[in-house]
């Protein structure tokens, strides 16, 4: 009976396909990391060399008045947040806290909390969520490479893909260790993967330490899904992330695509969305944002359309495999960090290429101020990176580099025939092909000249509203909190003395942004130091986390990112020291703000 056939073959797809697209993500779950943490600390830290991307600045102001931009970046984005995730009960607690930022430069105590899976706020465009994508896309192998990463930040990355992608378009996940040495990662992820995430996940690991580059590589090469994409190892994908970069692969293997990279707060682990920006570089060889040029949004999807990126900050990307090997994968030898996300960037671009953003498609990173981790031999690994593609891709152009950098103009960079090579045999455009065609923004200067002067500030102007301001009185020892020294000094410390209305030295403001501003100038900061410090007043950066104070329950004064309460030290001693202790409500702890 061909009828019947036809009815239960139609019934089967039908199901299938309600099964597969049917996936939602699980609802919250708590689930704390198994074995704990092992904390022994290893003295390999050497000095920090160049910055990472960095998050997207804010929108220019006012954001409202460009309803293109995504919601202005905040913390009020996770609506399940509390401020008290990161606080601190015990010694053990502190320790975690503490090493934590030593070792991978977040907040690892709240990562730990945060277990392996999260509800995450949908921070896409209203459009976004009534767009329909084909089923039949592109399988994707998921490549992960990682060096020391935190258990937890690690597993949720992993947990945040296998939760929030469509099983039929999963086709693995690859772990790659870049010789790590913790021990957790070194005993227990292997049995966790085995007894937890049989089949789609494999872990490879690297006898010796190759770097994100060769490891990324390394990672390819094992892959055998149709996409690559790859992913730093402290991420979170959101909603719907993936179906989104296939498609346009699907479209054109030749187009690669990111998505927008939402920030999560290295202090407070809070998920937030980013702007809608692009990538570009300055001659310094360093990634930057910028914004998106009119001519890019005047689409009739304006909001939510591909916009075209000159570079990618480097971590997040999706990339048909076949089309990865046939433009020449990475440059071999490049070294641990830096350098390469331009140059892959030049590459798509020059040789035929396109590389797109992709609005719908969200992705949360965490943006730590600092790389918690050197190079073997301590070399700068940017420079000798940023000169193989100058040396390569950048034609006359490099010399705008080198005027910036005169000290490496002589400096070697080993061998780049191979990557000579690829350029040739891609018949690829020149560097100033790319500069007419892709990045006209850039400006180049003449040479001799000044370094110009950058085309566009990201700074926005941030007005929060303050919503009490006084003095900050101890009520225990009924003093106030002023700085030591000046209040305009960056650095300084805070004490308490006897309370005077009439000071404005003495004014403190809090605001919702949750900073504690101190005569209007400094605001008290608990940055990435040991949680016992005491707090110090510097310049406001909007950004939350060390500077996020709570004033509430119990009149006591909680900071966000160290998870303690502010105490006055020793109430009887005229010297008036305050600290960070585990908050509990004694005396000493109690504050008012108001006059
Ligand atoms: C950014 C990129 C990063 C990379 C880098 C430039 C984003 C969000 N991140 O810096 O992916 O393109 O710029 O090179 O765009 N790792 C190793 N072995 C190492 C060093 C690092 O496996 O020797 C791993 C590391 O664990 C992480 C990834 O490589 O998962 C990227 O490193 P990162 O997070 O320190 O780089 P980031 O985000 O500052
Ligand atoms: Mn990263």
């Amino acid at each position: 009976c061909y009828g019947c056939l036809f009815t239960s073959v139609t019934w089967t797809l039908l199901l299938f396909l309600y099964f597969t697209l049917s996936q939602e993500s699980p609802p919250f779950k708590y689930v704390p990391v198994p074995g704990g943490q092992s904390f022994s600390y290893q003295r390999r830290f050497q000095p920090r060399f160049t910055r990472g991307p960095g998050p997207p600045p804010p929108p220019q102001d006012p954001p409202r008045e460009q309803p293109h931009r995504a919601p202005v970046p905040g913390r009020k984005a996770a609506a399940d947040f509390s401020p008290e995730m990161g606080m601190i009960f015990n010694e053990q607690d502190q320790e975690i806290r503490d090493m934590g930022y030593h070792k991978h430069a977040f907040n690892v105590l709240i990562s730990n909390r945060l277990g392996y899976h999260r509800d995450l706020p949908d921070t896409r465009n209203e459009k976004c969520k009534e767009k329909v994508y084909g089923l039949v896309l592109p399988s994707a192998s998921v490549v992960i490479c990682f060096f020391n990463e935190a258990f937890s930040a690690l597993l949720r990355t992993v947990h945040s893909v296998l939760d929030r992608t469509p099983a039929y378009l999963l086709h693995e996940i690859i772990l790659v260790d870049d010789n790590s040495e913790l021990a957790d990662l070194k005993e227990e992820l292997e049995t966790y993967i085995r007894q937890n995430l049989p089949g789609k996940v494999k872990l490879v690991r690297n006898e010796k330490r190759e770097g994100l580059i060769r490891g990324r590589v390394i990672g390819a090469s094992h892959a055998t899904g149709e996409v690559l994409v790859f992913l730093d190892s402290h991420c979170e994908v959101n909603e719907m992330w993936l179906q989104p970069l296939l498609t346009p692969i699907k479209e054109d293997r030749r187009t690669v695509v990111c998505p927008v990279i939402d920030i999560i707060s290295a202090d407070t682990l809070v998920y937030s969305p980013s702007p809608i920006v692009r990538g570009g570089f300055n001659w310094g060889l360093h990634f930057k944002w910028d914004p998106v040029p009119m001519s890019e949004l005047n689409s009739p999807d304006g909001a939510i359309a591909p916009i075209r990126s000159p570079t990618m900050a480097g971590g997040l990307f999706a990339m048909d495999r076949k089309y990865f090997n046939d433009l020449g994968q990475y440059d071999n030898g490049m070294d641990i960090w830096g350098g390469e996300n331009l140059e892959i960037s030049f590459r798509i671009w020059m040789c035929g290429g396109q590389l797109l953003i992709i609005p719908c498609s969200r992705v949360g990173h965490i943006f730590r101020k600092r790389r918690p981790y050197g190079s073997p031999g301590g070399q700068d690994t940017m420079a000798h990176n940023s000169l193989r593609l100058a040396h390569v891709w950048m034609d006359e152009y490099k010399e705008q580099y080198f005027a910036l950098r005169p000290e490496l103009r002589t400096r070697g960079y080993g061998d780049i025939s191979e990557r000579l090579a690829v350029r040739k045999r891609l018949q690829c455009h020149s560097f100033r092909w790319y500069l007419d065609n892709i990045y006209p923004e850039m400006q180049v200067a003449a040479p001799h000249n000044k370094p110009q002067q950058p085309v566009f500030v990201n700074k926005g102007l941030r007005r929060p509203k303050v919503l009490q301001r006084g003095r900050l009185r101890n009520l225990q020892v009924n003093k106030c909190l002023v700085a030591q020294g000046r209040p305009s000094q960056k650095g300084g410390v805070v004490v308490v003395k006897a309370c005077d209305l009439n000071d404005p030295e003495q004014d403190w403001a809090y605001d919702e942004e949750h900073e504690l501003i101190l005569a209007g100038l400094l605001c008290l900061d608990m940055s990435e130091i040991r949680s016992s410090d005491p707090p110090r007043l510097m310049k406001c950066h909007g950004s939350g986390g060390s500077q996020q104070w709570t004033l509430g329950k119990s009149n006591r004064l909680y900071q966000v990112s160290v998870g303690q309460c502010l105490a006055v030290m020793d109430p009887l001693s005229h010297k008036g020291y305050v600290a960070m202790a585990i908050c509990d409500g004694s005396q000493p702890q109690q504050w008012q703000l108001g006059d």
